[in-house]
């Protein structure tokens, strides 16, 4: 004799069994959230110097009882990848490195932010014990421990010096790219970080969001002019957006952009630093391309208003169908495929 299984043991292993109905908000998760926007950072400013300015920001965040602040990408340097060194490092490229996480000037931070319990995330170069190069982002809970760290995967510009650019742009010659998108709880809920470049790749979103993202903290260093296509830099802030509320949107989750913008060492960069909730709409943004902070209350509860409905991945994604995006970097033409 079969018998057929009763509805929750089916819908326990296959969602697309399960009773369809109106979703509920389950309880909610209320955040207070910072972008914490850097202005630009001259190449001779002191790591003292720039963490002052952070710590401006923190207590601002604390007076507002913001519970976590995210900081840019390369936050505590100018941003040193403009610059070719070859024999002699007239640059001193090992200085713009951090190899300790807190260092002797980031300490301060690290204690003043668990005094006023206050967790952020923190862009930085990073060079291991073991000379491996990472363009860097970690996660700090409002405890002070480092509940998470992160490497850069898509590493953008070049390696080489090209005498074409009005600056350059070497983050493929500064740094080893990152392997993974890895997500942590904290906060809350579950939170994974993305640096700059990431933000324009829809993998890096969904990547995240299949490790359960909820929140995705991306910092930033974005030149307005793009030398490879000029006819982009009327586009820099359009971009910007549009990729970040499409991954918000598209993953059912919170992310906040963090700019670090201004005109720094003759380099104009985006400013223009937000939080975007699941809905796809910006609920917080910058006035200013300086130093500046913007905060919102979140609910990561809210998430679940996508991810259990439009977005409910286990039920209507089809990863067997998506096979080209694992197994192919890049495009084939019909007319190119093997046909064997
Ligand atoms: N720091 C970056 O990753 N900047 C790139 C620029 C070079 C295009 C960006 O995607 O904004």
């Amino acid at each position: 004799m079969t018998t057929s299984p009763t509805a929750s043991e089916t819908s326990a292993h296959d969602p697309d069994a399960a009773a369809t109905g109106a979703h509920e908000t389950p309880v909610s998760r209320p955040l207070r959230i910072a972008a914490a926007q850097m202005g630009p950072i001259a190449r001779h400013e002191s790591r003292a110097s720039v963490v002052n300015r952070m710590l401006f920001l923190l207590e601002e965040a604390g007076r507002n009882r913001v519970e976590l602040v995210v900081y840019p990408e390369l936050t505590l340097t100018t941003f040193f990848p403009r610059w070719y060194v070859e024999g002699e490092d007239d640059l001193n490229l090992d200085s713009f490195y951090e190899t300790e996480m807190p260092g002797p000037d980031t300490q301060r931070l690290f204690d003043r932010a668990k005094i006023l319990g206050i967790g952020f995330a923190l862009g930085y170069a990073e060079l291991t014990p073991d000379g491996h190069r990472y363009n860097t982002q970690i996660l700090v809970e409002r405890d002070g421990s480092v509940v998470g760290k992160y490497h850069k995967v898509h590493l953008p510009g070049h390696r080489e010096y090209e005498p074409w650019r009005e600056f350059q742009h070497l983050e493929r010659r500064y740094f080893e790219p990152g392997h993974d998108f890895p997500t942590f709880e904290a906060f809350g809920g579950v939170v994974g970080m993305a640096t700059c470049n990431d933000r324009r790749w829809p993998e890096t979103y969904r990547c995240l969001a299949l490790g359960g993202a909820e929140l995705i903290l991306i910092g930033y260093n974005t030149p307005k002019h793009y030398a490879p296509d000029p006819s982009q830099n009327p586009l820099q802030g359009f971009h910007n957006r549009l990729v970040m509320q499409s991954g918000a949107y598209q993953n059912g989750c919170y992310v906040v952009g963090v700019a670090k913008g201004g005109l720094e060492e003759g380099v104009d960069s985006l400013a223009e630093s937000c939080i975007i909730a699941p809905t796809g709409q910006i609920v917080a943004d910058v006035r200013t391309e300086g130093d500046e902070l913007t905060w919102v209350d979140i609910d990561l509860a809210v998430c679940a208003n996508y991810t259990q409905t439009l977005f409910q991945f286990d039920r209507y994604r089809r990863p067997e169908v998506y096979t080209r995006i694992t197994t192919q970097k890049g495009a084939i033409r019909p007319s190119e495929e093997s046909h064997g």
